[in-house]
């Protein structure tokens, strides 16, 4: 089952659908496999490194992250069906000009774990879509709203392989390039998150700086005290990596806020709500600290916010610890 099949399998059960979606999303698809390709050569191909350095020829290089971008932006555009696309990359959101607009807005983070870039561990492409609301000239209200409300989101993570990540609102789907092929594969179908988890992943880096309830969580994670064994730690410091290991062995994925940083690292628009919402759509939940991630209504397009996901045991337990400090406070 090739991912093109797969989605079109979704388009016939929606009889008005006219196939949009299925070519926006095509277009995602090729986006992933050429980053997924520069991923793979970028030591040889000498991608590594500074954006604006200039190679031997004169030609400027290209960082891989503003390469992504541009492939991202230049295969999203083409596909005729956007209107606004928000990337981590660019300051001001891109508005498709008229004759190549369509009606779905795409937010999304080209490459995400830049730190990791230079050394060869996992990285990733997260996105997610929303559609216009009506035939109006798109404006920005279109993509600041709640995450609930996107139509699909996903990731692509450039590791050991290259694997497709998506959920158009029924369940979760993983898919694995076949590189003979050059198609994805399903081969994860129906991703459920396990219920309790024996991992927790968070960089304890900040842990002089964090807050009450994470410092107790952390704490319960490393010394039990119901007779439980300790959880184990494990973080790669790439949002992608780490999500996805959650998702299939379960567990819990913390950025929280912190004294230094207080709405957290990552980006509620491109980062915390395409993971949150595949989080909720395998069964998982997320959490800000103060409430579903999902309902948060962004009001910036990079805004922050502070993240707890994973399997739903594990989320539910810093949920009590928040709401008890709120009840204390
Ligand atoms: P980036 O978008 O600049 O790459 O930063 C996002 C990344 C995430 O992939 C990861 O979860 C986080 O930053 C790690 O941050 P830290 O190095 O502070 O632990
Ligand atoms: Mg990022």
């Amino acid at each position: 089952m090739t991912i093109t099949r797969f989605v079109l399998n979704e388009q016939s059960k929606r009889p008005e659908s006219r196939g949009d979606f299925t070519i926006l999303l095509s277009h995602i698809v090729l986006g992933c496999k050429f980053v997924c390709s520069a991923v793979n050569k970028a030591g040889l191909a000498k991608l590594i490194g500074l954006a604006g350095e200039t190679n031997i020829q004169g030609e400027e290089q290209k960082k891989l992250d503003v390469l992504s971008n541009d492939v991202f932006i230049k295969a999203l555009i083409s596909s005729g069906r956007t209107c606004i696309l928000v990337s981590e990359e660019d300051e001001e959101a891109t508005f498709v000009e008229p004759s190549l607009r369509g009606k779905y807005c795409v937010v999304f983070d080209p490459l995400d774990g830049s730190s990791n870039i230079d050394c060869g561990v996992s990285i990733g492409t997260i996105f997610g879509i929303y559609m216009v609301k009506d035939n109006h000239a798109p404006t920005l209200d279109d993509v600041l709203q709640p995450g609930k409300n996107m139509l699909a989101a996903g990731y692509c993570m450039y590791g050991s392989s290259c694997t497709l990540v998506l959920s158009t609102g029924s369940g979760v789907n993983g898919f694995t390039l076949d590189p003979s092929l050059g198609e994805f594969i399903l081969t994860h179908p129906d991703i459920k998150i396990p219920k309790k988890g024996k991992i927790y992943s968070v960089n304890e880096g900040n842990a002089k700086n964090w807050d009450g309830p994470t410092t107790k969580y952390v704490e319960k994670c490393k010394f039990p005290t119901d007779g439980s064994s300790p959880k184990s730690l494990r973080y790669i410091g790439s949002m992608v990596a780490d999500v996805h290991r959650t998702l299939l062995y379960g567990g819990i994925f913390l950025y929280p806020a912190d004294k230094k940083s207080p709405n957290g690292k990552l980006r509620v628009l491109y980062e915390v709500f395409p993971m949150s919402f595949l989080m909720e759509q395998a069964g998982g939940q997320s959490f800000t600290g103060k409430q579903r991630a999902l309902d948060l209504i962004p009001t910036k397009i990079h805004e922050r916010s502070p993240i707890f996901l994973g399997s739903y045991d594990d989320v539910e337990e810093i949920k009590a610890l928040y709401a008890a400090e709120q009840k204390n406070a």
